[in-house]
């Protein structure tokens, strides 16, 4: 059997890229239309015929979709097949309010695989492979998407899932992975814990995709130097399907957007105007070859910027770059979404006031993320224990709101800065973007 890879789609010329996004935005505008009611009221309301949208050329006559359109439509509002149709559901990191949901029909979990296959094989993956899949199984998409993939590659697949760190090595050692799909912090976690274990010399990598959270150059020269391998940088997003909505290649200077599957625009965070090509702004994406749950400009919040310079691998499909921060403040760490708001919850809960600091570092590939809270004049104390005691509280309710471990340091009243316009809650030190 030949490796799998899909040549004359990934290096097709512009106009065929253009013919596809064309013909299916036109069939996906209509499938929405008729078969969602929160499309056509939104499309009804901004006075939009599905006639009115003949090519990629009128894209920007469509509103756009965000999150909250989805919270408000959870669970089953976007769903554009009947839900027999359906087979598999999946969801966002987000641990509190309406988790968003997204479906796919078997048809769309054959395309998605079809991506991460692009991606793996763009990492110099084939059937002769054993990838091991680190990233989570269940609701979150990375471990479904990876081992989808794999598969279709038809590499040997390690559905490992994330966690059981000694064990991951074991096998790794023992089956000889060759290929090594977790998210970047995991990846430097495994590194260091083989070096503790003194079994780098037994490590068969060769490659590693990492993605989910961002990660800078310089993590990225840490993990392949720990590892011994090179490592692959890979970008999606659940609502628009998980993992491989796009993917670098050997040259390295940003990400392939699959665009046989999805249309990327970049728009003015604030004003929502598209922006040309090379103009740092929101991705946007819509696609165009999904059955259970097509998006149409649905605003990802990630900032970043797209290039359709020539690539040296011959692939035709736009780049973006790495992720350069969003456009809202929710804050990815080790992987799980955390918002402000939510740790703002839990504080006032518990009584504080709303005067805290949410700092974020990165500590050894890892993150770590404190919470300094202000005290009232009444809950301040002399007392070491006593202060240790409401710390202590604090850190067990924000774990059970965020799903991770934060440290807290309760601070004197008044000690934190106040501002005059909108609150600066987050320092990150992270050096992400
Ligand atoms: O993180 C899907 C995924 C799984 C991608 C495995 C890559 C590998 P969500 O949990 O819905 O989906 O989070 C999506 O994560 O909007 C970005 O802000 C961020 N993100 C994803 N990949 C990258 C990356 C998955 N390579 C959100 N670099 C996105 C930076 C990334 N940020």
């Amino acid at each position: 059997m030949e490796n799998y890879y899909q040549r004359e789609i990934e290096c097709a010329s512009p106009e065929q890229i253009r013919a596809w996004q064309d013909e299916r935005l036109v069939k996906t505008v209509h499938h929405v239309y008729d078969n969602v009611a929160y499309y056509r009221n939104l499309m009804d309301a901004k006075g939009v015929r599905p006639e009115d949208i003949r090519s990629r050329d009128d894209l920007y006559k469509l509103p756009f979709l965000t999150k909250d359109d989805l919270r408000d439509a959870y669970p089953y509002g976007l769903l554009a097949v009947p839900r027999a149709d359906a087979v598999r559901i999946q969801s966002t990191s987000g641990t509190t309010g309406r988790r968003v949901v997204a479906f796919y029909t078997q048809h769309d979990i054959d395309l998605w695989d079809e991506c991460c296959a692009r991606a793996i094989v763009a990492a110099g993956g084939t059937r002769e492979d054993v990838v091991q899949v680190s990233y989570g199984y269940g609701l979150f998409t990375g471990g479904p998407g990876l081992n989808g993939g794999s598969h279709k590659v038809g590499c040997l697949t390690l559905p490992m899932s994330s966690g059981n760190t000694q064990r991951q090595i074991q096998f790794m050692v023992d089956l000889g992975a060759t290929i090594l799909c977790c998210t970047p912090s995991y990846a430097a976690y495994l590194g260091e814990t083989i070096h503790e274990m003194g079994l780098q010399d037994q490590i068969q990598l060769k490659a590693g995709i990492f993605g989910a959270e961002a990660w800078s150059q310089e993590m990225r020269r840490d993990i392949e130097k720990s590892l011994g391998i090179k490592a692959y940088d890979i970008y999606g997003l659940t609502e628009i399907s998980g993992p491989g909505v796009s993917f670098e290649c050997s040259e390295q200077t940003g990400m392939h957007i699959n665009e046989d599957h999805f249309i990327a625009e970049i728009i003015d965070p604030k004003t929502g105007e598209v922006l040309p090509d090379g103009e740092k702004g929101e991705l946007v994406f819509t696609s165009i070859t999904k059955e259970a749950f097509p998006l149409l400009r649905y605003r990802t919040r990630d900032i970043c910027v797209l290039t359709r310079e020539k690539c040296s691998c011959g692939r035709t499909f736009v780049k973006m770059s790495k992720p350069m921060g969003r456009s809202d403040d929710m804050l990815i760490v080790k992987g799980v979404n955390v918002f402000p708001s939510q740790i703002e919850t839990v504080l006032i809960n518990k009584g504080y006031p709303a005067n805290y600091q949410i700092i974020v570092d990165r500590v050894n590939n890892s993150d770590r993320l404190e919470v300094q809270v202000e005290m009232t004049p009444e809950m301040f104390s002399d007392s070491v224990s006593a202060i240790a005691t409401q710390e202590a509280a604090l850190v067990e309710a924000l774990k059970a709101m965020l799903g991770i471990y934060a440290k807290v340091k309760l601070v004197a009243p008044k000690s934190i800065t106040r501002s005059e316009g909108k609150a600066v809650r987050i320092i990150d030190n992270r050096k992400l973007y």
